[in-house]
């Protein structure tokens, strides 16, 4: 289990402060980078409440009063899996009870169902399924980006993990040197991964989902989720879609064996990366140039947390702002996620509790300060929790989500769904205004049944 270190006893008076959280204060307030050390207090102090209010002040200072939602339905397409991760309740073998591989069919009723309900997204994800085609995916994708206009709409296809999108290199054949760890091996493998890409991109793929990051670790790796793709792989499924203009979000999922340390240092190779990505769209001249990131002190960063700085939307959709074309290439969201025990391997574990919920997020939203939002995803925070997380972090909620297969908070048959009205009464009744976006960001506009995305 994650070694917790229990914090001091509280002060006497809860306004008292840690004095040693206000150098961190002051630079989060000059917009500066905090070391993973840092985090190691922002995690370990007494004082969460301090903890929780820089978060808050950071992400006011991102997005004002805004808080984000969208309408949106997910789509598990298989839950049949070559892997057998210890966390993971929601695989299934071939001939399990409740293994199911969607056909087109029930693909386009799922569409037909997204239309009618105003979602302006399909996320897509599911197992590594060991016998399906590479046409399959393809299909998939354009399947509901076609039927979606045949009914008069548009929905935005975000699907794949990045675990699926290096199955769907072999699957197809293009993964060449997955064993080979010279720069040539991975240069062949990046090579399989950009043609995967692109084949789902011209058949409307629009955006990757930020799952199967799990732990940055090798330790942890080995230990829960050993044959998933590794963090190197994983980040350059990420680079790779970011260099084709497509964004992207990233997870962590919390909680179970990894130390909070290893959670740190997840959250530093995250925001490297996306100093790289920014770097490729202008922000900062050296940061375009910066080599793939190796370690030590990230030598380029971007923090789009100081006071002033635009955040990507406004140079990538302002510079046509005719089309807004959606070809941007950077993470914008991260997603942190309480390991659920119900139902799989690591079922003796606890879980992280209500309070390291909310300490988890707060010191994502410092750390990440090159990341634009942070999510609640309310499936999991529940929804109650989530609306405090607006008040410590995070902008977004996700959306009215409608069927989620992969973890269940209240048990096996529970449906999870909300509508519109309860994600933004929730939204309201924390203080902020609830905002509907479309996966990228984009104020949604609605006339009628259909939607564009606002200027
Ligand atoms: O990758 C699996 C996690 C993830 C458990 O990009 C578990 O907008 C907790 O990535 N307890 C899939 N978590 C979900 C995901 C996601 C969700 C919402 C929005 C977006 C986005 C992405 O769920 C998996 C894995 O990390 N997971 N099992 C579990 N027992």
């Amino acid at each position: 289990m994650a070694k917790m270190t229990i914090a001091s006893p509280p002060p006497r008076s809860a306004t008292r402060r840690d004095p040693r959280l206000e150098p961190l204060r002051e630079k989060i307030d000059r917009g500066e980078r905090l070391s993973v050390d840092e985090g190691d207090l922002l995690y370990s102090t007494w004082d969460l409440w301090s903890v929780l209010g820089m978060a808050d002040a950071v992400r006011r200072r991102l997005h004002g009063n805004a808080a984000y939602y969208n309408i949106n339905r997910h789509l598990n397409y298989s839950n049949v899996c070559a892997l057998s991760c210890k966390f993971c309740e929601f695989y299934r073998k071939k001939d399990d009870d409740g293994a199911y591989t969607r056909d087109m069919a029930y693909v386009k009723e799922e569409v037909r169902k997204a239309v009618e309900g105003g979602a302006t997204e399909i996320h897509s994800v599911g197992g590594l399924h060991p016998y399906l085609p590479f046409s399959y995916y393809t299909d998939l994708v354009s399947t509901i980006r076609d039927e979606a206009r045949r009914l008069g709409s548009e929905l935005h296809v975000k699907a794949f993990t990045a675990v699926e999108i290096v199955h769907l290199a072999k699957i197809a054949k293009v993964y060449k040197g997955a064993n080979d760890f010279s720069d040539a091996g991975r240069d062949a493998r990046r090579d399989g991964i950009r043609w995967v890409l692109s084949q789902l991109k011209e058949a409307g793929l629009g955006s990757l989902p930020g799952g199967g990051a799990e732990v940055f670790d090798d330790r942890v790796h080995d230990e829960a989720y050993k044959g998933k793709i590794r963090s190197d792989v994983w980040l350059d499924v990420h680079r790779e879609a970011h260099a084709q203009g497509l964004n992207t979000n990233a997870t962590i999922l919390y909680g179970h064996i990894e130390q909070r340390r290893e959670r740190l240092v997840h959250m530093d190779m995250l925001r490297r990366a996306q100093d790289e990505a920014l770097g490729r769209l202008g922000y900062g001249l050296a940061a375009a140039n910066a080599p793939p990131s190796t370690g030590g002190e990230s030598p380029w960063p971007v923090a789009l947390t100081k006071p002033g700085t635009p955040l990507p939307e406004h140079v990538v959709f302002n510079s046509n702002a005719e089309t807004r074309t959606p070809t941007a290439g950077y993470f914008q969201t991260i997603i942190p996620l309480p390991f659920f025990p119900d139902g799989c391997d690591l079922e003796h574990l606890p879980g992280p509790g209500g309070l390291e919920n909310y300490r988890t997020l707060a010191v994502a939203r410092l750390m990440l300060d090159n990341f634009p939002h942070v999510k609640a995803f309310w499936i999991m925070q529940t929804l109650p929790m989530a609306q405090i997380m607006l008040q410590s972090g995070a902008d977004d909620l996700d959306g009215t989500v409608v069927w989620y297969d992969i973890t269940k908070v209240g048990g096996a048959s529970t449906h999870q769904e909300v509508n519109v009205w309860t994600l933004q009464k929730a939204i309201r009744e924390a203080g902020f205004e609830p905002v509907e976006r479309d996966t990228l960001y984009r104020r949604v506009v609605r006339d009628g049944k259909t939607w564009r995305a606002g200027v």
